[in-house]
């Protein structure tokens, strides 16, 4: 009897030992295979890419000719960071278009299958519109003499164009970008350009 109960004994301690061992086993199972995810991961690196746009409207300038929130500019203005409207048309008008209305990055290699992810960091509206070539947007006195793009015409009464404006602090995402160079521009501020090269 007594030698039975140890038998018993001894079983029972084997299965402990049996489960404690299995159990960093099948802890590790999932661990393998969120490795090779990753791994698979790593070979698309830049599945999304971030893109901000920027400008440096001055609020109350813009605000006096387009209506109160246009520019949204607060903290920059404060810092005297701003262009004023007129300031934005001149500089335009001289060929000198202001380097504070941009999209970052200017130039951009992704793998294909990757998201544009573009957010308006700025304070006042834009476009991230893909066009065939670089030109005018649907603003004439910011044009500095070129003419709209045809992707650009009609402004956001062009329902193609309407769906391109990303307003302040929102997103836009661009999905299945062919192979090849992709050329986007904002319609209202033409200088903002960049291109895309899709792998
Ligand atoms: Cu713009």
């Amino acid at each position: 009897m007594k030698s039975n109960l140890n038998r018993f004994a001894l079983i029972v301690s084997c299965i402990t030992v049996a489960t404690v061992l299995q159990a960093p086993a099948q802890e590790k199972a999932p661990a393998q295979e969120h490795t090779s995810f990753n791994h698979s991961a790593n070979e698309h690196p830049f599945r999304i890419a971030p893109i901000v746009a920027l400008d440096e409207c001055e609020p109350d300038s813009f605000n006096a000719v387009l209506g109160a929130d246009f520019c949204k500019n607060v903290g920059l203005a404060a810092l005297k960071f701003t262009t004023t409207f007129n300031e934005l048309f001149q500089e335009a008008a001289d060929g000198t278009p202001d380097p504070g209305w941009d999209f970052e990055p200017d130039v951009l290699r992704v793998e294909h299958g990757t998201t544009l992810v573009v957010t308006n960091q700025g304070g006042e509206p834009h476009t991230f519109t893909e066009v065939r070539k670089f030109g005018g947007g649907f603003v004439d006195g910011l044009n500095h003499g070129e003419e709209t793009v045809p992707e650009c015409s009609g402004g956001f009464k062009n329902v193609a164009v309407a769906r391109t404006r990303i307003i302040q602090g929102s997103q836009m995402e661009v999905t299945d970008l062919s192979k090849g160079d992709h050329y986007f521009e904002c319609c209202i501020h033409p200088w903002m350009r960049m291109t895309v090269h899709v792998k």
